[in-house]
């Protein structure tokens, strides 16, 4: 087992891996920008070394400064947790070259998938459902009219790059097709430096249904089932939950063996994320693979009684998995807690916590790096804190998280708890009857 692993990120899942380590008698380095240099992962951690200056770029995304961090305290594995570094071809590639384990995906795998056009290739051979679509890359604008024909309106043109929206453009019609195809390859090329779009058929009003997996070094893998994500807006998750009111034990069935053959396609090894749309007939269809844990990983962890930043340490350091898959044995929701204004565009606002005080009690879990008086730096992303319950009904845990977020008070910012607070009444939300464009109508 590792003896030291440095933490390469912040806020609540940098904290999130130091308990963990701590549970497995595992010493921890923190690292952090000036930024964060009072933050908690910090005073938490064993050690902890400064990586640079607030913006990101020199300091959580410098491989050279977080490598020189990781051979100054002799550490002898790096987690990455999410965003940042966590799916970085090159990043997991010099972990390996300096002999420092890199817990999460090898670089090739981390390659295949992050190329959608390559990711979606590898499954298609693989037997997992897809969109139907164009076959690879658009050669021009000429090949594209000639797909969207076949493929039949309204198509979707997206970056082989992208993931998270950018470079997409639906196309309902073909007299607007060469415009969506310029400006989907401009925005590509200046967002990602690489501008090939593939096409597939519109899936209108899906939800985005994912399952967990894991893989070990030994061939071995296993589905931890699924989680329903379909609450977001902008491609920003809000709220998720497990099992989806959605699901049905055929069809948990079917995605969790088109989970695992995906996961053997690639001999993953970790855990990771198979990302499917379903459509109103219960048609599955393959989105993405993540190769990282993900900030919702939490209510997964809660269904199923199982420590998944533990299994992703252990995988790493070469123990077997049994192989059994795992299925929900209660209910539960997270909510993202943001230091966003909803009542204004979801406007970040950060700044001082003058006044914090956390719900508890049974069933309710909060990951979070805030307290009072702790000031949310505005150079990273929004997130406070992740609010969890878990009960044994979808209406019980429902009724649970209103309690949980009528307990929870930050006063200095503003935050996303009323959106909550308002959603939690929503019928069609109550009536598990929502698809991912249910954050274009919702008056809240
Ligand atoms: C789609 C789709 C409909 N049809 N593909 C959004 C992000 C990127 N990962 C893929 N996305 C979508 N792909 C086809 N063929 C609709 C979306 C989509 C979406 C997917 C999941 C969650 C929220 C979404 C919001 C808008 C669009």
């Amino acid at each position: 087992m590792f003896k030291k692993i440095l933490i390469a990120n912040r806020g609540e899942i940098a904290l999130r891996i130091i308990r963990t380590c701590k549970e497995m008698g595992i010493k921890t380095v923190a690292v952090y920008s000036t930024a964060d240099k009072d933050s908690l992962p910090v005073r938490f951690a064993d050690e902890a070394v400064c990586i640079g200056p607030a913006v990101s770029a020199k300091s959580y995304l410098s491989i050279p400064n977080i490598i020189a961090a990781a051979e100054i305290t002799n550490a002898d594995a790096i987690h990455p947790g999410y965003g940042f570094l966590s799916e970085n071809e090159k990043f997991s590639k010099i972990c390996q070259q300096h002999g420092i384990k890199f817990i999460g995906a090898l670089p090739d795998q981390i390659a295949r998938m992050g190329d959608k056009a390559t990711a979606k290739a590898t499954m298609i051979a693989a037997g997992v459902p897809c969109i139907p679509g164009s076959k690879g890359l658009l050669a021009d604008l000429e090949d594209a009219f000639k797909q969207a024909k076949e493929i039949v309106y309204p198509v979707i043109m997206k970056a082989t790059a992208g993931g998270g929206g950018k470079g997409m453009r639906i196309v309902w019609k073909e007299e607007d097709l060469e415009a969506a195809w310029n400006s989907a390859r401009q925005e590509a090329a200046a967002a990602f430096g690489n501008d090939g779009i593939y096409m597939e058929k519109y899936i209108e009003e899906p939800r985005h249904i994912e399952i967990q997996i894991a893989g070990d070094q030994f061939g071995n893998a296993c589905h931890l089932s699924e989680r329903d994500c379909s609450i977001q807006r902008r491609h920003q998750k809000l709220v998720e939950e497990t099992p989806s009111p959605f699901m049905t034990d055929e069809l948990r069935e079917r995605m969790g063996e088109a989970a695992i053959k995906a996961t053997k396609a690639v001999n993953y090894e970790g855990v990771g994320t198979v990302e499917f749309l379903v459509d109103k007939h219960r048609n599955f269809y393959f989105m993405e693979m993540n190769t990282r844990i993900q900030v919702e990983h939490t209510i997964t962890e809660e269904v199923i009684n199982f420590d998944l930043i533990k299994e992703q340490i252990k995988i790493a350091a070469g123990h077997p998995i049994s192989g059994k898959n795992y299925y929900p044995q209660m209910h539960a929701i997270q909510c993202r807690i943001n230091a966003e204004d909803p009542y204004n565009d979801f406007r970040p606002s950060p700044g001082l916590i003058t006044s914090y005080h956390s719900p508890g009690g049974h069933g309710v879990r909060l990951d979070t790096h805030a307290y009072a008086g702790y000031t949310i730096p505005p150079n990273y992303d929004s997130m406070i804190s992740k609010l969890i319950v878990v009960a044994q009904t979808r209406d019980e845990a429902i009724l649970k998280m209103k309690r949980a977020l009528d307990e929870y008070v930050i006063e200095g910012i503003k935050t996303t708890i009323p959106f909550h607070q308002k959603l939690m009444d929503n019928e069609d939300f109550k009536n598990g009857n929502f698809t991912t464009k249910f954050m274009e109508t919702f008056e809240y």
